[in-house]
């Protein structure tokens, strides 16, 4: 994908607040800091169109970007960072969890999970939840260039055990280096022409 234009639409926080449903949109998912912004700024070439942040967990809102009048990107909060207030995290679940299940434009979610972890319990229920409404779903490793390349494929096939996605279903990323940046468009592409 050659991106031409990337802009931001809008924010929102329930379905009122969405912008009209049109384009095949393409939803991102992880922990907070898991390197979201950073994706999405990489996959647009972009350096700031998404803010990214060293205060994890500050942002509680569904960001949405038209990319190139084609698709609409949509930057959901993270998850599971322990400072940020139980009341605000307890406004994600139903926040992200309408949005997920009820956006007919809905074609995939991307799900990242730091390349460095074990993927926890919070992770385990997004990635079942995702799998119960049978929303397509493009599984990343971020930040790989923090590993060298014989612990990536350690913790490539330990998190594949601990989740059960096939080794070959998950793709390696990091904005540093973009590594993985054209594998994850060509699985965007291939799903929202796909519906
Ligand atoms: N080394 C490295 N650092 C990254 C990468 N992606 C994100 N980061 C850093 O991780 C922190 C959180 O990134 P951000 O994109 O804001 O994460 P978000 O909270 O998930 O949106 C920032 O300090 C980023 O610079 C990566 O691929 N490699
Ligand atoms: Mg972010």
């Amino acid at each position: 994908m050659i991106v031409q234009s990337a802009e931001f639409i809008t924010s929102a926080t329930q379905p009122s607040q969405y912008p009209p449903a049109g384009l095949p949109e393409i939803a991102f998912a992880g922990k907070s800091n898991v390197g979201k912004s950073s994706l999405i700024n990489t996959l647009v070439n972009r350096r700031h169109l998404v803010k990214t942040s060293t205060t994890p967990g500050r942002t509680q809102l569904i960001n949405f970007f038209n990319v190139n009048d084609a698709l609409v990107f949509v930057d959901l909060p993270g998850y599971g960072y322990a400072k940020v207030p139980v009341a605000i995290q307890k406004r994600w679940k139903p926040m992200v969890e309408t949005y997920l299940s009820g956006r007919t434009t809905l074609k995939a979610a991307v799900l990242m999970m730091d390349i460095r972890r074990v993927p926890d319990d919070k992770d385990r229920y997004l990635i079942q939840w995702l799998a119960h409404y049978q929303i397509p779903v493009i599984y990343v490793l971020t930040k790989s260039d923090k590993l060298t390349r014989a612990q990536q494929i350690r913790q490539l096939a330990l998190i594949s055990d601990t989740t059960g996605i096939p080794q070959n279903h998950i793709i390696p990323f990091s904005a540093k280096t973009r590594t993985g940046k054209e594998l994850i468009w060509e699985a965007i592409e291939r799903i929202s022409h796909a519906g």
